[in-house]
């Protein structure tokens, strides 16, 4: 090794370590003026090659050439490196870690399951065991068990989303025309085909009909089915019953009022109904009651003696009362809202108040 190599290894190795604890742009520069610059320490060697011997020259020129090589691509690496690390800094100053966190939108339950939950928690503490049914029913279920036999003139009570194909009926019956049920009341049936009495059960669910909308009028409505059977049973208890459930629902200062009404599977049958929250109960243009001052919630009464027959009941020892009650009603009342149709048009901004 002659002494001029012996000076480009040294050269080498200074300038590396020199490259490598420059930490800006400023210190990168110096190093490249003072290794790699017109009067650098290696651009010195290089100049003076041409003063040496030829064999000298040969090796000495390579050598310091692949020095130089190395020490220029040292360079375009640390200026990569510092780049980097800039760059990550500046990334690092802009994520404000002192801002405060964006508020997660929390979901929460439909107000009509709220409700359902809440009406079904009072009927569960009065005694009443939850069941539920099947929303696509059997005509014979929908009205023929409830004493609605095809034409019968109450059957317009229930405008009726029907589907086209029939199948086979309870009573083997190949053509049994099908229906999205339009009350909870076939389950009333169901249910004590199955079971002895006493009886006490709540039945929810979703019923369907083909009507026109309004304020209180929806095509798609939830319903909550009671049936009472037991030796014993009478009108006082339905009346009882449905007033401790409304008082323990609204408080105490609700009006609940019953009404005579007609349904063939009940005799005698009533109308539920409580004072009107949207009008004194005089305004004719009143969406909620129009001026009748009340709003119906539900149908009720004793169960008819021949639907008790029907199951094998004795209707001398055996007697019953049902109800059925629309939820979304019990919501407007409950959540003072004057529009049923707003339950369901899926506006975040009507759900998110409740
Ligand atoms: C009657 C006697 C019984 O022993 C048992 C149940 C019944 C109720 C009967 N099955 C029935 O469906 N009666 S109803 O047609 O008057 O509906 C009952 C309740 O459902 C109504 O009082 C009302 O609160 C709600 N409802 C009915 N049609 C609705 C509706 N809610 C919203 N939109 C509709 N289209």
């Amino acid at each position: 090794m002659s002494e001029t190599t012996d000076r480009i290894a040294s050269i080498e190795r200074d300038a590396l370590a020199a490259l490598a604890a420059a930490e800006d742009d400023a210190a990168i520069e110096a190093w490249r003026t003072r290794v790699l610059g017109r009067s650098g320490e290696l651009t010195g060697v290089l100049r003076g090659i041409g003063g040496l011997d030829a064999d000298e020259r040969k090796v000495v020129g390579a050598e310091a050439n692949r020095v130089k090589g190395i020490l220029e691509a040292a360079l375009d690496e640390r200026r990569e490196a510092l780049r980097r690390a800039a760059l990550a800094s500046t990334e690092a100053d802009a994520l404000d870690v002192t801002l405060p966190g964006r508020p997660l939108r929390r979901g929460r339950l439909h107000p009509i399951t709220q409700v359902r939950r809440r009406i079904l928690d009072v009927f569960e503490r009065l005694g009443f065991q939850v069941i539920e049914g099947p929303e696509v029913e059997l005509d014979a279920y929908n009205f023929g068990a409830l004493r609605i036999p095809e034409h019968h003139p109450a059957r317009d009570m229930w405008d009726t989303f029907w589907f086209d194909e029939e199948v086979q009926g309870p009573d083997g019956n190949e053509r049994a025309p099908l229906l999205l049920r339009t009350h909870t009341s076939p389950m009333q049936v169901r249910f004590m085909q199955e079971h002895e009495p006493p009886i006490r059960v709540a039945v929810p669910g979703k019923c369907y009909r083909y009507e026109a909308t309004d304020a209180t009028h929806e095509w798609m409505l939830e319903q909550v089915e009671l049936l009472a059977i037991d030796e014993g049973i009478s009108m006082a208890n339905l009346k009882g019953t449905l007033q401790e459930w409304a008082r323990q629902m609204f408080g105490p200062s609700r009006k609940v009022m019953l009404r005579n009404s007609y349904f063939p599977f009940v005799e005698p049958g009533v109308e539920v109904a409580v004072d009107c929250f949207q009008c004194p109960g005089d305004d004719p243009s009143c969406p909620v009651c129009r001026g009748s001052g009340w709003l119906e919630l539900m149908g009720a009464g004793m169960v008819h003696p021949e639907i008790i027959a029907a199951q094998g009941y004795d209707p001398e020892r055996y007697t019953g009362f049902a109800a059925g009650m629309g939820v979304e009603r019990v919501a407007m009342v409950l959540l003072g809202v004057s529009d049923i149709r707003d339950f369901h048009a899926n506006d975040p901004r009507f759900l998110a108040q409740f």
